[in-house]
């Protein structure tokens, strides 16, 4: 389509990218291998065939819940800290050359350690990826240590204490924090704590909420001190909340092939863009798992403007509120800009 060259040329900035996300099908059976992690049996779950059958299953997702279920597996193939450098580099390679010059990365760390990696492994593995994504790619980029909700509350306080004792906000290794994982179902203020705390050092915080949930725990989040909220669509179901984000500014981290393939909207065309840019709501465009919702971020802004023929002044307006939003000090925005 005609605006591909012009948003393959647009500087981005990725907001919403799990770096266990970008863990390929590929890279998963590479990593099972060199490290000698045995992957689900083929017998029992036929979509472990082959590199083939796993990406055909990713076709298929039901929920978040079924996604979750994958995307878990998968990353049990990350064990040492060099796999966490190559997971992380592979992703801003990607994102270089779709045209990021910022992004800011989730990872997982609770889920690892679960599997007995050390928080020291994890965090040192995909630092080193950013800083080489920095030194050679040019890009900026933020680690945003995000707690998930499928696990108990006291190891996402363990994993905040090891955070907080390696003074990694303070030491500019992690920039934020974020929380994910299954929806609907845990409590909407499981991290009430965690997040009073984080916010009295003041480290900037964001929350996954409004995918499958409804608007209550888009205000849960707020409520607990999020200033960002990661997905959000949902939101549209109240218009009294969507006044408030629009009135505040707070950014919504929309990904809309992530939306479509754990069918919280039939299409790209039911993601509400148009509702939100018409409402003055601050969005930007992400890919969330690109390994397994089938597109990186250009991908993702390139079926936006398939589905709602955006023009140039509206694409520059989410650019603008992509950089503006970014977690980065002014100098740097305004090399952006
Ligand atoms: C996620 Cl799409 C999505 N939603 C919630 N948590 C997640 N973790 C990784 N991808
Ligand atoms: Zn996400």
């Amino acid at each position: 389509h005609s605006l591909h060259e012009f948003l393959q040329g647009l500087p981005k900035c990725e907001h919403h990218v799990h770096l266990e996300g970008c863990l390929t099908p590929e890279l998963i059976f590479q990593l099972a291998e060199r490290n000698g992690v045995a992957l689900p049996d083929p017998a029992t779950n036929p979509a472990y065939v082959s590199i083939e059958s796993l990406t055909a299953r990713y076709d298929r997702f039901t929920s978040l819940d079924d996604f979750l279920s994958f995307y878990f597996e998968g990353m049990a193939v990350l064990r040492n800290e060099r796999d966490f450098t190559d997971l992380a580099w592979s992703y801003f390679q990607k994102a270089h050359a779709d045209g990021v010059h910022h992004a800011e990365v989730f990872f997982d760390p609770q889920v690892h350690q679960s599997r007995g990696v050390p928080y020291e492994t994890i965090v040192a593995g995909f630092a080193e990826g950013c800083r080489r994504a920095e030194q050679e790619l040019g890009l900026s980029t933020r680690l945003i240590l995000c707690f998930v909700r499928h696990l108990s509350v006291s190891s996402a306080k363990q994993v905040y204490e090891e955070f907080v004792q390696h003074k990694h906000f303070e030491l500019g290794v992690i920039h934020g924090l974020g929380w994910s994982s299954t929806e609907v179902g845990p409590p909407k203020d499981m991290f009430r704590e965690i997040y009073a705390s984080a916010a009295e050092k003041g480290i900037p915080l964001t929350a996954h909420a409004g995918e499958e949930g409804d608007p209550t725990y888009i205000s849960a989040a707020l409520e607990l001190g999020a200033q960002r909220i990661d997905h959000g669509i949902r939101l549209i179901e109240d218009p009294e909340l969507m006044k408030r984000v629009a009135r505040e500014g707070i950014l919504l981290t929309v990904c809309p092939l992530s939306n479509v393939r754990l069918k919280c909207v039939p299409d790209v065309s039911h993601v509400p863009i148009r509702r939100f840019l018409e409402a003055g709501v601050k969005f930007s465009i992400n890919s969330d798992d690109p390994a397994y919702f089938g597109g990186y971020i250009l991908d993702n802004y390139c079926a936006v403007q398939e589905a709602f023929e955006l023009n140039v002044m509206e694409w520059r307006i989410i650019a603008e509120n992509s950089v503006q939003e970014s977690w980065i000090p002014n100098e740097r925005k305004a090399q952006l800009l």
